[in-house]
This record gives C-alpha cells, structure tokens and sequence, in this order.
C-alpha cells in the first residue's frame, strides 16, 4: 500500500500537559530506532516535553497489542504509539504477526478509548522497509505519532474531559477504576510489586526521553 499520510496540522490546544507513549518492537531493532526517532521528533514538535514522553521496548511486534493495552489501562496516557517492522520471511509467519498486531492494536484503541496508533510497517523486503523508517516513503513511526496527536486532540474537543475515556462502557481499568487484573503499574506511575508486566531485564524501565 503506498500514500502518504497528511501533515499534521497543529493542535490548537496546547499538549504540554498530557502523557504520550511510544511502543517499539525490537525485532528488526535498527530500522525500528529509526521509527522511534521519528515518532519523538513528532512529539517533539507537539511541544510535549521529555516528561511527557515514554518509549517503551517489547521483543517483537506481536507483543505490541499486549503492552499498548496495559500502558493504556493505567489511564495516563492521551496517546499510545506502537512502532514495529515486519518483513516477510520465506513462511506465513510475517502474515501472522502483522495481522495479529494489526487487529490487536486496533482492538486497544476501541476498548479503551486510548488512540493506539499503527507505526508498523510491514514489507516485502528490508529495503522497503528502511525507505518506510526515514527513507523516500517517510517514517511510519512519525506519522503514527502525528495520528495519535490528531486523535487525542478531537477526543479531548468532545469533551470527554480525559482524553483516555471512551465513549462507550470503557473497562473498569481504563475509568480508573483498579480491577483485580490491572496491570502492575500503579496510579503515580511507578511499578507495584506485583503485575503481568513481569518484562525481562532491559525491557523494564520506561526509558525518559531528554
Ligand atoms: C518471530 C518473528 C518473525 C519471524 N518476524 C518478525 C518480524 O518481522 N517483525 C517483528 O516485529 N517480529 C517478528 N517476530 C517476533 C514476533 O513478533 C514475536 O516477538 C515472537 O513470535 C514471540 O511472541
């Protein structure tokens, strides 16, 4: 699929006060850097500070619904940016984790109000790839986070007060409410002891953008 996503046009609202997370797929780790700079600049020039923005790191993209869901049940975030390459392999394995990751980030966006934002790309070959992360298509990771931006912005014009709320029955989680299967990350926004987020070593701190 070729196109180019539209230019963001700036946010009449200052963001300055709301939290953006970046989600990225170590897999394929180079090109997707490369993504995740790209959704920082975007940010970046949403004048969203360093304490505004998290990335977190999960191993691959098929991991990418699973964290986007817990970041989003903790009700911090007005966005959520997942960022991911997928490059077809010589078995149906890519179809797999594209789809899955595909369904299932768009699943968190719906059942939680949270805009979760499609930075993947998925190519025939690791030269598409890089042309998508930077390269002569532009940056899939930008364009996800000026998405993300864009929606968190015409939530937030609703009127929905917070601009994680859907607009439906949103689970308890994302009302803020603490159901027994939240995840461990606690309302100040430090971990609690216990949780499913049990990522491994290297995986575990929210690393703070400077
Ligand atoms: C296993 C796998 C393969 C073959 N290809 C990719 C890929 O192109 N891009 C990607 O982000 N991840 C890939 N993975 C890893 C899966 O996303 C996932 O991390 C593992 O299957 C473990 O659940």
């Amino acid at each position: 699929m070729a196109g180019r996503a539209p230019k963001l046009r700036r946010a009449a609202r200052n963001p300055g006060s709301l939290r953006f997370a970046i989600v990225a797929a170590r897999f394929n780790e180079r090109i997707t850097q490369r993504l995740v700079a790209g959704a920082l600049q975007a940010l970046r020039a949403a004048r969203l500070g360093p304490d505004s923005i998290e990335v977190h790191w999960v191993p691959g993209s098929f991991e990418l619904p699973q964290a986007a869901s817990h970041l989003a049940a903790t009700g911090r975030y007005a966005g959520i940016v997942c960022v991911g390459v997928v490059i077809r392999g010589q078995t149906p394995h890519f179809e797999h984790v594209a789809r899955e990751a595909a369904s299932g980030i768009r699943q968190v966006a719906l059942a939680t109000g949270v805009p979760a934002t499609f930075g993947l790309i998925t190519a025939l070959s690791e030269e598409q790839a890089w042309e998508r992360a930077g390269g002569e298509v532009g940056n899939r990771g930008e364009e996800a986070a000026d998405a993300a931006l864009q929606m968190a912005e015409w939530i937030h014009q609703l009127g929905n007060g917070r601009a994680g709320r859907s607009p439906t029955r949103a689970p308890a989680s994302a009302t803020g409410e603490r159901p027994s299967h939240a995840p461990g990350i606690s309302g100040s926004g430090k971990r609690a002891s216990r949780g499913p987020v049990q990522a491994p070593r290297g995986l575990r701190r929210p690393h703070r953008t400077r």
